[in-house]
């Protein structure tokens, strides 16, 4: 399973690969065609922002994934956000199987849920997002850098058809 981890940084590199041909190093500049500044943090062209500093302040905002009998969720399902501020999610799931969230906008993320269908057992390590077994707790630090609407979501094919998204309003 290990060769999971080289699918998944096949897939980051999926823009790049469009951009510029069979290249095995991530630039920047395959982001181009977002022209806005992504800051300091633009090597990964996360939408959302940028992986949070720990050293500097942060709000806790709880989140829990269940499922059930033909639903899956996420609660709360809606959080807002100020531009700048700094996010440490801390994310419980309680549901009986695996589950993951990824926090980046809804286009990115049907990119991303389209690459998910093609190969199921691709793993994430990028730093928008994790993947929690059943009673796992995970902590993630994320800056919303710009404002915007947002998503996260969890990718596992059919877990975001059956309802297991939510939206991010950043202002
Ligand atoms: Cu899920």
């Amino acid at each position: 399973m290990k060769h999971a981890i080289g699918l998944a940084a096949a897939a980051l590199l999926a823009f790049a690969a469009a951009a510029l041909g069979p290249d095995r190093t991530p630039r920047a500049s395959a982001h181009g065609e977002h022209s806005g500044s992504h800051g300091g943090g633009s090597a990964h062209g996360f939408e959302a922002g940028e992986p949070g500093d720990a050293a500097k302040p942060f709000r806790i905002v709880e989140i829990v994934m269940t499922d059930g009998a033909g639903t899956m969720s996420y609660a709360p399902d809606r959080i807002e956000a100020r531009k700048g501020e700094q996010i440490k999610f801390v994310i419980r799931n309680e549901g009986q199987v695996e589950h993951e969230i990824l926090i980046d906008s809804v286009a990115n993320n049907q990119k991303h849920k389209a690459e998910m269908e093609k190969d199921p057992d691709m793993d994430h390590h990028e730093p928008n997002g994790a993947r929690l077994k059943p009673a796992a707790r995970k902590e993630l630090l994320w800056r919303f850098t710009r404002a915007g609407t947002f998503e996260f979501a969890c990718l596992l094919p059919g877990h975001y058809e059956t309802g297991m998204k939510g939206e991010i309003v950043v202002r």
